[in-house]
């Protein structure tokens, strides 16, 4: 494993325009780019040769960290026997195994996996194969889906008009009818600081009764969360609310989905977010850590029941009218096969639960900081709350993040909101060096 060197291009190259850089300030970051170079273990590359701490696993995806031969040779290897292959009425084996090499460490009764090409497209694979499964059923009346305030399912239009982040929402025209929102979680007043879930707030949850009442439960489809909220800034569910969800959801005949693009895949220190809380939805998504964020795929599983409901009719039928050109991509199968792997050998899928309670320990270490207002952890995981700056909102997030990558830390900011989530290969130095430097980057920030 080798550090990337410094390439002659990252640094001459000036010429930025071209590539429209998704969810960034073009102009902002063209005039003073950041650009990595090179990746290995928990460490990035920079153009100006320094080491950057990854405190955010990329963003979400890289699990196991950097630089992996293995995921490089069986990537390598999958290219040159068959690069690509159809899975419209075709098969190729990689895909097949994958799938059942995935089974193993889903909770048990998800026998089945749907391959896309992103979370994105996990969420709007999810939304649709609840739809369709009404419809199997004889439930057509079942066409509402509701989602969450603050919940981020990628950028979709299924998954935007679920979705609560109002910025993502507001400039894209009316989105899916027939979608309503339960309330989000967060409560400064009665949970901030709280250590891993907080007490106070099951009872919002009880918000689905009341959107079941208004329109009539026999019009919902489904409900869909994050287990735990990433993108908006790292909420965590209180205790017993994901419980109280999947309890209504049971009365009304309304599937569960839970998004577990972040929380898939050992982020909380279980496999997955539903064998962490024990609580069990209907379908669940996934991307990222899926194939340690080294090629792009998601995987959405179905429980048993919900599979099998398709499966009715003649054999000739085609079961769900759905799939990607790149649904189970041979060579995305083959780096997520290695992946899981790397996973196996290290223990990582639940090395999160014993980095917690030290984790833990470091972040609330932060309180007190100036402009601190709010700590919120679960598993390795972090949310990190400072005040607003008068009149703008998210600067000093932003100058929060700037002065840790020129300290050498990557770390994420929503608004004025810190997220970390370090590999999962994170030692205890690691964690000391991420917390000490972003201690430091906000007490030296206005
Ligand atoms: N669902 C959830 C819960 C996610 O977190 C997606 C769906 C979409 O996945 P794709 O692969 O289409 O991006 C995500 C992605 C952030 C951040 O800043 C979070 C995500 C993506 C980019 C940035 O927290 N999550
Ligand atoms: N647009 C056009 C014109 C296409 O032909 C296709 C796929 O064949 C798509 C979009 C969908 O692309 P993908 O299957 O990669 O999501």
């Amino acid at each position: 494993m080798s550090v990337g060197t410094l390439s002659e291009a990252a640094t001459s190259n000036r010429d930025l325009e071209a590539f429209w850089m998704p969810f960034t300030a073009n102009r902002q970051f063209k005039a003073d780019p950041r650009m990595l170079v090179g990746a290995n273990g928990v460490h990035y590359r920079s153009d100006d040769d320094r080491d950057i701490l990854d405190g955010t696993s990329g963003l979400w995806c890289c699990n196991a960290g950097h630089g992996y031969k293995e995921i490089a040779d069986a990537v390598h290897e999958q290219l040159m026997s068959l690069d690509y292959a159809p899975s419209f009425q075709m098969g190729h084996p990689i895909a097949f195994k994958f799938a059942e090499r995935l089974k193993t460490i889903a909770p048990a009764g998800f026998d089945h996996v749907f391959f896309t090409g992103s979370g994105s497209e996990s969420v709007d694979t999810a939304l649709k194969i609840a739809l369709a499964y009404h419809r199997a059923r004889g439930e057509g009346t079942r066409t509402r889906l509701i989602g969450r305030e603050r919940g981020y399912h990628g950028v979709g239009f299924g998954g935007i008009s679920v979705g609560g982040i109002v910025n993502n929402r507001r400039h894209f025209g009316s989105l899916l009818t027939g979608v309503d929102h339960l309330p989000h979680t967060h409560n400064l007043e009665r949970n901030a600081h709280s250590r891993g879930q907080p007490e106070w707030g099951a009872h919002l949850a009880d918000d689905l009764e009341r959107i079941a009442a208004l329109h009539g439960a026999e019009t919902i489809a489904a409900v869909i969360v994050e287990p735990v909220a990433g993108s908006t800034g790292v909420l965590v569910p209180p205790k017993g609310y994901l419980q109280r969800l999947r309890e209504i959801c049971d009365r009304h005949g309304i599937l569960l989905i839970f998004d577990e693009v972040i929380t898939g895949f050992g982020r909380l220190g279980a496999p997955f977010a539903s064998q962490f809380f024990g609580v069990t939805p209907d379908l669940f998504t996934t991307a990222k850590g899926l194939t340690n964020g080294v090629l792009p795929m998601g995987a959405v599983f179905a429980q048993n029941q919900i599979h099998d409901a398709f499966m009715g009719g003649p054999d000739n039928t085609i079961e769900l009218f759905h799939g990607y050109t790149y649904s189970g991509h041979p060579v995305a199968c083959a780096a997520g096969l290695a992946t899981l792997e790397i996973y196996e050998r290290g223990d990582l899928l639940t090395r999160a639960s014993r980095l917690a309670p030290l984790w833990e320990e470091a972040i609330h270490g932060l309180k007190g900081e100036r402009n601190v207002v709010d700590i919120r952890n679960i598993g390795l995981i972090a949310g990190i709350e400072l005040a607003a700056r008068n009149g703008s909102p998210g600067a000093r997030g932003y100058d929060v993040f700037t002065a840790c990558y020129r300290a050498g830390a990557l770390i994420r900011v929503t608004g004025d909101i810190v997220a970390l989530s370090p590999p999962l290969t994170f030692e205890e130095a690691d964690i000391e060096k991420l917390v000490g430097i972003l201690g430091e980057a906000i007490e030296r920030t206005e």
